[in-house]
């Protein structure tokens, strides 16, 4: 079962993880450099059965990446929370309000300005992907260009997108984590793509940067006309915050189920063109929800 290359990582990294004091201060246990496999040629989706993982919230995410988006107020209209702590963090530092979550996210939604003022988060994916800024003055949309070139040069080697622009790094909330998507179009038509995330929180993190990484390979797929093969996901440093050893533990404990299988319902004109309603998930029965907190 697929599955366990990610039960088996957490393992090790709960076993030989160097324990160390991250950026967050919450603190590690950490491996450097670990590979899994996932093969999608025949629908199979790589979201995790051994805890309940939310699709919908990576797909959107992913969705809103591709919109070239650096603010949070469509997320939030889409019910997608999980970018807010850097903003309000923000938010409290430089006010010195203790507003709540849900107070901010509440303005953020209804009032545009205060959304201009404060849901930005500055030049992080979607700026990258979409409207990297060239010395030129140019911006670059790497996703209209990577389309293109999936469809008149499949055989390349330099099928890329990046997100880490260094000129940049210092304006973004989050450098970016899932850095750099390679592709690799194979002699019989299937789309193989090679995720290369420097930085994982393999219990929260991971498991939603499958899914987001699996949508984006079918959507590229179909612009191209091609049909989804492997996904192969790259991590650097690989690792377990201090306060999420017990749900690592209890989700080892678990069994795997079958993954369930995604699908998109339609052809949509262009990658601009994909809708959360276009995303079909089949058979997906997985064991409850694990709670856990975020580093921020
Ligand atoms: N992180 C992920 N996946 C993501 C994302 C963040 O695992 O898609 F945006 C985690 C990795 C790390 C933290 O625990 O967020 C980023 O911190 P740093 O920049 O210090 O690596």
């Amino acid at each position: 079962h697929p599955e366990y290359q990610y039960l088996d990582l957490i393992e090790r990294v709960l076993e030989y993880g160097d324990e160390r004091v991250d950026r967050t201060g919450v603190g590690t246990r950490s491996l450097f450099g670990a590979m899994v496999r996932f093969d999608l040629s025949d629908g199979t989706a790589p979201i995790l059965t051994t805890k309940r993982v939310y699709w919908k919230t990576a797909i959107k995410e992913m969705l809103w990446f591709l919109t070239g988006g650096t603010n949070i107020q469509p997320l939030l209209r889409e019910n997608v929370r999980i970018w807010t702590d850097w903003p309000l963090a923000a938010y409290r530092r430089e006010t010195g309000e203790s507003v709540t979550q849900e107070e901010f996210e509440r303005r953020i939604v209804e009032d545009d300005g205060f959304a201009a003022q404060w849901g930005e988060l500055g030049p992080v994916y979607g700026k990258q992907w979409r409207r990297w800024m060239g010395s030129d003055g140019r911006e670059h949309d790497q996703i209209g260009t990577l389309i293109r070139a999936l469809r008149e040069t499949p055989a390349s080697r330099r099928l890329l997108f990046h997100g880490w622009n260094v000129a940049e790094l210092g304006e973004m909330a989050l450098p970016p984590c899932h850095m750099v998507y390679q592709y690799h179009v194979t002699s019989d038509g299937r789309l193989n793509c090679l995720l290369l995330q420097r930085s994982v929180d393999l219990l929260l993190g991971a498991a939603f940067n499958y899914v987001g990484a699996t949508a984006l390979q079918l959507m590229l797929a179909q612009q191209a006309g091609l049909r989804p093969g492997e996904l192969v996901w790259v991590g650097g440093d690989v690792h377990l915050y201090r306060n999420h050893f017990d749900q690592a533990r209890e989700q080892l404990g678990r069994e795997p189920r079958a993954l369930p299988k995604i699908s998109l319902a339609k052809r949509a004109e262009s990658i601009d063109d994909y809708r959360i309603e276009d995303f079909e998930v089949e058979g997906y029965d997985p064991h409850p929800h694990i709670k856990a907190d975020v580093a921020v």
